[in-house]
């Protein structure tokens, strides 16, 4: 009973010095643990950006999918989410979780040790933290709305006469921007931000929403980011025969 009190009369001092332990510090403790997690995944689909992060990070993971047959992966994230069935889905534990980028920060603040982000009061963790949400909220959704107007209107580039919306070319002349001033999406190292935004560039150009040759900044980044050993791991076991049954990309556009 002594020892127990003044054990605790200890800490309660030790607190009152140094003060509660900050949210940085939590992160750090609980970054010790490993992940118990499970990603459903599709070739050549967001997933791979869990793969990618878990490869760089050396983190566990079991990963689920049907070699070749994205209608059967599919089938099998219907099982675990029939409400959003989305590639990525995870089991994390004994929850369930959907949303690429929120998957990646949990990952990040519970099990990174501080890797692959920024200092969080540094300058580089407010591009780190705009790219992180620029992929989904404006790349992605500006490609694929760009790329879905095009194909109804059965054209290469949308026909956005009278719109004043953003576009795609104006995303990337914005990253391409921000790349010809720092080495990566992060600022000056490689991150998550990085991770995130592999997928939406690729994607646009694979369907020539965009030429992505015309952005030589993009271009050098796509380059130094596909190098990386942990990237090439992701494609060996996530698209080890490549990906099947791609989306058409629009005709290319007619230049000259
Ligand atoms: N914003 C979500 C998007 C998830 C998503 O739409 N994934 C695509 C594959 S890349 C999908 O599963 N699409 C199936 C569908 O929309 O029916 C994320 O980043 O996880």
């Amino acid at each position: 009973m002594i020892a127990r009190i003044s054990v605790a009369a200890l800490a309660a001092l030790l607190t009152l010095a140094i003060g509660p332990a900050s949210s940085a510090e939590t992160r750090l403790a609980a970054s010790a643990a490993q992940p118990q997690l499970t990603i459903y995944h599709i070739e050549g689909r967001r997933s791979e950006r869990l793969v990618w992060l878990c490869e760089e990070l050396g983190l566990p993971y079991q990963l689920e999918f049907k070699k070749g047959d994205i209608p059967g992966s599919m089938q099998t994230i219907r099982q675990v989410s029939p409400l959003m069935p989305v590639a990525p889905t995870v089991r994390y534990g004994d929850q369930v979780m959907v949303e690429s980028g929120a998957i990646i920060e949990l990952l990040l603040d519970r099990h990174a040790k501080g890797k692959l982000m920024p200092a969080v009061d540094s300058p580089d963790y407010l591009s780190y933290l705009q790219w992180m949400h620029f992929a989904e909220g404006s790349a992605a959704s500006r490609f694929i709305a760009d790329y879905r107007v095009a194909t109804i209107q059965g054209r290469p580039k949308p026909n956005a006469q009278g719109f004043r919306f953003v576009d795609s070319d104006a995303v990337l002349k914005f990253a391409d921007d921000f790349l010809s001033r720092n080495a990566y999406f992060g600022g000056k190292e490689f991150s998550a931000a990085d991770i995130m935004m592999l997928f939406p560039v690729n994607l646009a150009g694979a369907l020539n929403i965009v030429d992505l040759s015309t952005y030589p900044n993009v271009a050098a980044w796509r380059q130094k980011v596909e190098s990386r050993p942990a990237y090439k791991k992701m494609v060996e076991v996530a698209r080890p025969n490549g990906v099947p049954m791609p989306p058409p990309p629009l005709p290319k556009a007619q230049t000259g």
